[in-house]
């Protein structure tokens, strides 16, 4: 074991109420809003194939340039109410709402920067509108805060001199300060989502890292923080130099996912995030961006992916720059939604299947056991089929010291008959065939019962 004092604060994950709540949740939305939706990929005519949130830097604009898109920040489509009521339709039952990106623009009006709302037209709290708009309709929220800043001049990306330690310190301290205004403007915040950490800079501050974590917790008592806040004392970052996991949770399965049957990451939360577009967490107003835009189906699996492994989801949406929702975002909601409506029972409140193996035709999931050291999942296990193989027939492999008593297929209940060749086998309903994944319900019992 290598000495540290700003590595892994604990070795076991955390059972208190707040963490079981965000760990049941299974899925989340992320909101990607700033000025960056107002150019939208599109810089003087010019459209760059990279991240919409990129912009500033892949276009090379400046500080003040950019800073006047806040006079076009008119909120003239804004609805926070609509926002919350397609995440809560699609599923969601938590968010996490971006308060300050990469370019320094703070969407609540911090009394450390006159880069905020407050400078825009309306000159309102547009996060905290936000955050009242998703609570009323039931959901947790969550606060996504860049430390990487390329508005502010005391941001460095590395420390090269003692003026650049001094000036990044000074950085440091507005991050503090900004952080824990949050805290306290937004008390009912559950967790922190820390990006933009991955400088120099910051992995030469594991201690600063450490600290806010820390002081965050005394603020908001139960907040969850992500590991890409962290850093060690050497600069390792998410997990600290003995391999322990940092923050509550680990954060780094983005835009990817664990191989479907790599059970290693099931020991710890995590969280995965992914866009709906092409690459862009922004919205980006192109063919580039649409060329990847995932449908209903694929977006379903990536989620019945994730919770067979015991993480969470956030799918990510780009707003546009006035404010309102993209059609096209608003109608994968949806669509996710109706799929959730009958199948969330997969999802909400389920995890891993302790025992049962990845069967390649998809993902088991199963009911989240207060005792989470199960080692076998009996009861009902739920198969979710996004996988059918052309013959039409599922391969069911039991785990040992169990038997099949029925298969129900939630879209209608039916029972679907079942056959114990050397496998359990089951002919899939024609329900199954409708584009979307198939959930069924697998009630076991011991066998010879
Ligand atoms: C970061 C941001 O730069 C991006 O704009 C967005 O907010 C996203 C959620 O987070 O992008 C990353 C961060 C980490 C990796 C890739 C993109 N990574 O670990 O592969």
């Amino acid at each position: 074991m290598i000495p540290l004092t700003y590595g892994a604060t604990s070795a076991d994950r955390r059972q208190d109420p707040t963490m079981r709540a965000f760990r049941a949740d299974r899925f989340g939305q992320f909101v990607h809003w700033g000025l960056y939706a107002i150019p939208a990929g599109t810089w003087q005519g010019r459209t760059i194939e990279f991240a919409a949130e990129f912009l500033m830097h892949s276009a090379h604009v400046s500080r003040e340039d950019w800073a006047a898109l806040a006079a076009d920040f008119t909120l003239d489509g804004f609805d926070p109410a609509e926002w919350a009521r397609t995440a809560r339709r699609m599923g969601a039952r938590y968010v996490t709402v971006t308060t300050k990106h990469h370019d320094g623009f703070c969407l609540w009006p911090s009394a450390y920067s006159d880069f905020t709302v407050a400078a825009t037209p309306s000159g309102r709290d547009v996060l905290g509108e936000i955050l009242d708009a998703y609570r009323a309709e039931g959901l947790a929220t969550h606060l996504y805060y860049s430390v990487l800043d390329w508005h502010h001049p005391d941001w460095r990306y590395a420390i090269e001199s003692d003026d650049d330690r001094i000036a990044f310190d000074r950085y440091l301290d507005f991050a503090t300060n900004q952080l824990l205004e949050l805290a306290e403007r937004y008390p009912q915040t559950r967790g922190f989502w820390f990006d933009g950490t991955w400088d120099e800079s910051v992995k030469a501050n594991g201690r600063w890292t450490h600290e806010i974590e820390q002081l965050l917790k005394e603020r908001i008592p139960g907040a969850i923080v992500n590991s890409r806040l962290r850093a060690d004392d050497r600069g390792a970052r998410h997990f600290d130099s003995n391999g322990a996991l940092m923050g509550d949770y680990e954060s780094g399965y983005e835009r990817r996912l664990p191989a479907p049957w790599d059970r290693s990451v099931s020991v710890y939360d995590w969280e995965a995030c992914a866009t709906l577009t092409q690459a862009s967490w922004g919205f980006h107003d192109s063919a580039w961006a649409e060329r990847g835009r995932k449908t209903p189906a694929q977006m379903v699996e990536q989620l019945a992916h994730t919770v067979s492994l015991g993480g969470n989801l956030l799918l990510n949406f780009g707003p546009r720059g006035d404010g309102s929702l993209a059609p096209v975002e608003t109608a994968l909601a949806d669509a996710v939604g109706a799929w959730m409506a009958v199948n969330g029972a997969a999802v909400h409140d389920s995890g891993p299947a302790p025992g049962w193996d990845y069967p390649g035709w998809g993902f088991y999931t199963a009911p989240l056991q207060a005792d989470a050291s199960a080692e076998v999942s009996d009861g009902v296990v739920h198969a979710i089929v996004t996988r059918i193989p052309v013959s039409g027939i599922l391969t069911i492999a039991l785990p040992p010291g169990l038997a099949l008593r029925a298969v129900r297929a939630l879209v209608d209940g039916a029972e679907t008959p079942f056959t114990v060749l050397d496998a359990h086998t089951v002919q899939l309903p024609a329900s199954a065939f409708t584009g979307m994944p198939t959930v069924l319900a697998l009630e076991t019992v011991p066998a010879g019962q």
